[in-house]
């Protein structure tokens, strides 16, 4: 048998469909050439200096919803998307947010709970780019417990108005509707907010030491006022945006794979070419410890992600499932990226390499779509039965 590509230790990609691989390269080289030579700058700058365009050109490239059916979407594999959302995040998680909050949560909450007016309304121009979308649901006291929310939706004659305050709405200040998820004498329902809407505000939130290439916002809705059709109509409940967190969750199993395996990539590199006492640091034996643990690490992620991704494809991925991939793959991915951070010396701390940029963004990878504590309870609560949440 050939020896292992130390690229592709398990040849985890030889399994792929010729689909899959051809989405993966068509991914990939775009994310290489456009992306990666400007994303520390991004990053150091604290934003994305052109979303619109940057939305656009992720329209071209067909990655918004591209797992979502008609409307103008791709209807492409669960792992197709996989792919797509680890060749994003191997460049950079804040551009793979860029797309899961698109594709996974403003798209999908549209998809799978609105209208057919909804749904012609927006989801073609959101899947072309030409329209940007967020997702409110997190507020300042209400985080990892959504269902305390106070954001209210009364009815006023056939008018919906709505109050509240959400808070860390990744790109809430570009986009044209938010899904704003608010408490109705109905429960939770969600409702399609055009931000030009009087009495919506979006504020950029800055001095953010992670997730810097991306755009990150508090939501205000002080008597928004909607028409009846602004509500979501299939949805019910705080289940209808977790089932939406599902989608997003799940692009998250296999981002974290592309961040730790460029890290991984990097820390290799690195290795080979330091030289200290006299020879490659790759011929310590504390170095290779470390690069085993990596690409153990890598690869264990990646089946991981790859076995979901099949259970998603065969209908049969509970949202425990992601909750697992979730939970192991976001922590493998924060322990290569610290290993490669600190392979690379002081060279590590700087944007020259792309090592701390991810594992910094992976303090957010492990906070956003359910810390790491409110995942271990739901596997928790999967394996005993018994609910440990409050
Ligand atoms: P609980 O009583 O357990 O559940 C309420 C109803 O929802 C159902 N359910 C789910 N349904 C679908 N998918 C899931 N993952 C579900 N989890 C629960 C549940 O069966 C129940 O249904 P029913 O019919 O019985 O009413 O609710 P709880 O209040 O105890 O909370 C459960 C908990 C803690 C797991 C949940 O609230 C939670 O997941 N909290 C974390 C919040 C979170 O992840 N927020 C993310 C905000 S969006 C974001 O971060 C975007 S980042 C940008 C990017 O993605 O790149
Ligand atoms: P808290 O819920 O206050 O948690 C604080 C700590 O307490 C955590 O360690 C947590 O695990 C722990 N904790 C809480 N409950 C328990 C418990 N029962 N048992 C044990 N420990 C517990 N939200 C959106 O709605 N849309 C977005 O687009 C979005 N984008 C984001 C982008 C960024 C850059 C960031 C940082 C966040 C974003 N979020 C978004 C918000 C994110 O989903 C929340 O930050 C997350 O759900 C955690 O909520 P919190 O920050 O209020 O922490």
């Amino acid at each position: 048998p050939a020896a292992p590509d130390p690229h592709d230790f398990l040849a985890l990609d030889s399994t792929l469909a010729e689909e899959e691989r051809d989405i993966r390269d068509t991914v990939r080289d775009y994310a290489t050439r456009e992306l990666l030579p400007h994303v520390a700058e991004w990053f150091e700058a604290g934003t994305l200096p052109d979303p619109r365009g940057l939305a656009k050109a992720f329209g071209d490239l067909g990655v918004f919803g591209m797992h979502l059916e008609g409307y103008g979407c791709a209807g492409a594999s669960a792992v197709a998307y996989g792919l797509a959302c680890r060749e994003l995040e191997a460049v950079d998680s804040g551009l793979r947010s860029f797309v899961s909050v698109q594709g996974s949560l403003a798209m999908a909450a549209i998809h799978k709970f609105g209208s057919e007016e909804q749904k012609t309304a927006w989801l073609p121009r959101m899947a072309a780019g030409e329209a940007i979308g967020c997702f409110g649901l997190t507020e300042p006291d209400s985080g990892s417990d959504p269902g305390s929310m106070r954001t209210r939706a009364r009815r006023d004659g056939a008018d919906w108005v709505l109050d509240g305050t959400k808070m860390w709405i990744t790109n809430g200040s570009v986009a044209d509707v938010a899904v704003v998820w608010a408490a109705t004498d109905d429960g939770i329902r969600g409702f399609l907010v055009p931000t030009d809407t009087p009495g919506f505000q979006a504020n950029t939130i800055h001095r953010k030491l992670s997730l810097r290439a991306s755009i990150t916002s508090e939501l205000v809705l002080e008597g928004v006022r909607l028409p009846g059709d602004a509500l979501l109509p299939g949805s019910a409940g705080l289940g209808s945006p977790l089932s939406c967190l599902n989608e997003a969750r799940y692009g998250i199993v296999w981002g974290v794979v592309g961040a730790a395996r460029a890290c991984y990539a990097a820390a290799l590199e690195y290795a080979a070419t330091r030289e200290q006492f006299g020879g490659p640091i790759a011929g310590f034996q504390l170095t290779q410890r470390k690069l085993a643990e990596m690409v153990l690490d890598v690869n264990q992620a990646g089946l991981t992600a790859l076995r979901i991704g099949r259970l998603k494809d065969a209908g049969a991925c509970h949202h425990n499932h992601v909750s697992l991939g979730k939970f192991g793959n976001v922590a493998a991915a924060q322990r290569v990226a610290r290993a490669a951070r600190s392979l690379h010396g002081a060279n590590g701390i700087t944007l020259e390499y792309p090592v701390m940029r991810h594992m910094v963004n992976l303090e957010t990878v492990a906070t956003y779509e359910g810390t790491e504590e409110i995942h271990a309870l739901s596997i928790g609560q999967a394996v005993t039965g018994v609910s440990a949440f409050r």
